[in-house]
């Protein structure tokens, strides 16, 4: 499949690893938008959260929980950080591997700025 971040998964495309598991993979967005920018993603391809289904829960779950970990090793815990995720082409989802964006480090902008 010709997906990006499958690649990065794999290690063919080169990231900035933080945390990787059996299930899930997370490393440092290459054009970050705040002092601390990581990509939180599953290693099964699902391309959004509009194709997750019933049978992803538990691997939402734990990406989800990855995410807070990852936050809170960046030093994010205290602070707060936000975790979102781009579906479709209104939201400005570029690549259509399912990712959580983890946005910290200073007080962020309001959601839709
Ligand atoms: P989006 O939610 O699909 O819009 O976000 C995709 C993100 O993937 C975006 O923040 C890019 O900077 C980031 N990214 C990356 O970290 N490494 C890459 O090789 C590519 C995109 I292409």
């Amino acid at each position: 499949m010709d997906c990006l971040f499958c690649k990065i998964v794999e290690g063919t495309i080169p990231s900035t690893k933080v945390y990787e598991d059996e299930y899930v993979y997370a490393f440092k967005d290459i054009q970050p938008q705040a002092p601390v920018h990581l990509l939180v993603i599953p290693k099964k391809h699902i391309a959004s959260l509009n194709e997750a289904e019933p049978g992803d829960a538990e691997l939402l779950g734990r990406v989800t929980l990855a995410a807070q970990r990852v936050a809170k090793e960046a030093g994010l815990g205290d602070s707060g950080y936000r975790v979102l995720t781009n579906v479709g082409k209104d939201s400005g989802q570029v690549v259509f591997h399912i990712h959580f964006h983890v946005l910290g480090g200073e007080k962020l902008g309001a959601l839709n700025a």
